[in-house]
């Protein structure tokens, strides 16, 4: 898994576009103590098994035994924000250090994490964001947009003398899959050989995914192109290709690298994926909340990078952006 921070990817690509900004934080650990076998974090994922979140925490627990503190994961079992709310106010009382969280929902996660922030838990958001995250320590994600943009592109290059292209994402309020449906939209606007026919929402369940893309291959047979913006919504419309008997027609790029993704891209269902960097999502959460516990110097906000891989780089440096199963 690669922890190197790529600022470009092949097939088009976003360059890192937000800004690293520097901060110092202020106060010692939640425990009054700053010593590193005295810090306790915990990590919440967006869902618990995605090999996104799986992977993520490979990141996070070999940087926390790097630095010798303490991390605990948990996560939902549905990328749903009323399950993860509970998760955040129970991880509250019992006072960690920080919490590294990636919030399921941009309205709903604001209060719950605000208030852990106002309870002295430093609060360092991974992944997604919330509406006004200027609560947060740090702030650690993909170049969302950038990789939506890199998506359309990968379309482009696979159908290029242009038609109908479709975007199935997860649920509207998810920031990450927001932004990356913003990014191919603009693209796929800008573009007048290709006809943008909009997005539509699995709420992250590939059979529902797989559903919405036979319907909308019923509807529009002419489709050449579909974005799936993330493991779940990739995984149901390659499924929904496969019934549709369209694999040799329509181009497929879907948002991250997990095992059934790459099954998906050598099986010929699915031509290009933007795998994400969740370790070094991970790696960059730890050091930035035990910075903030320490008194330390943070950055509030890290871009980290992405890269298309194709079945030709599958073998090479494709390979290193391919998710964990196990760590
Ligand atoms: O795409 C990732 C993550 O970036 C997104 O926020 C939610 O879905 C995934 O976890 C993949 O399933």
């Amino acid at each position: 898994m690669k922890l190197k921070r790529p600022v470009l990817a092949i097939m088009a690509v976003g360059a890192v576009t937000a800004l690293a900004l520097t901060g110092c934080a202020s106060g010692s650990s939640a425990g009054g103590t700053s010593s590193a076998k005295n810090i306790k974090l915990t990590f919440i994922q967006g869902v618990a098994g995605d090999p996104f979140y799986v992977t993520m925490q490979c990141g996070v627990d070999a940087e926390a035994k790097k630095l010798g503190v303490t991390v605990n994961t948990q996560g939902p079992a549905k990328f749903d924000p009323t399950l993860q709310k509970p998760i955040v106010d129970s991880v509250v009382a019992t006072k960690p250090g920080a919490i590294l969280i990636a919030p399921t929902d941009t309205s709903a996660m604001q209060a719950p994490l605000k208030a852990a922030t106002a309870a002295g838990v430093k609060v360092v958001l991974v992944d997604t964001t919330v509406k006004d995250p200027s609560f947060a320590t740090s702030s650690i994600s993909s170049d969302n947009e950038g990789g939506g943009e890199a998506a359309f592109k990968a379309i482009k290059s696979l159908s290029p003398s242009g038609g109908k292209v479709l975007v199935i994402s997860t649920d509207p309020g998810v920031s990450t899959a927001d932004a990356r449906v913003e990014g191919f939209e603009k693209a796929a606007k800008a573009d007048s050989a290709y006809s943008y026919l909009g997005v539509q929402y699995s709420h992250n369940d590939p059979a529902t995914a797989a559903k919405l893309t036979t319907a909308a291959l019923a509807k529009d047979p002419d489709i050449v192109g579909v974005f799936a913006a993330n493991t779940f919504a990739a995984q149901g419309v390659a499924t929904g290709i496969r019934q549709a008997g369209k694999q040799d027609s329509v181009k497929v790029v879907g948002f991250d690298a997990g095992a059934d993704a790459v099954t998906q891209l050598k099986d010929g269902t699915v031509q290009a994926l933007i795998a994400q960097q969740p370790a070094l999502i991970g790696k960059d959460a730890v050091e930035q909340a035990v910075a903030a516990i320490k008194g330390e110097k943070v950055t509030a906000k890290i871009p980290t990078g992405f890269f298309t891989i194709t079945k030709d780089n599958l073998d090479g440096e494709g390979a290193d952006y391919v998710y964990k199963t196990t760590c």
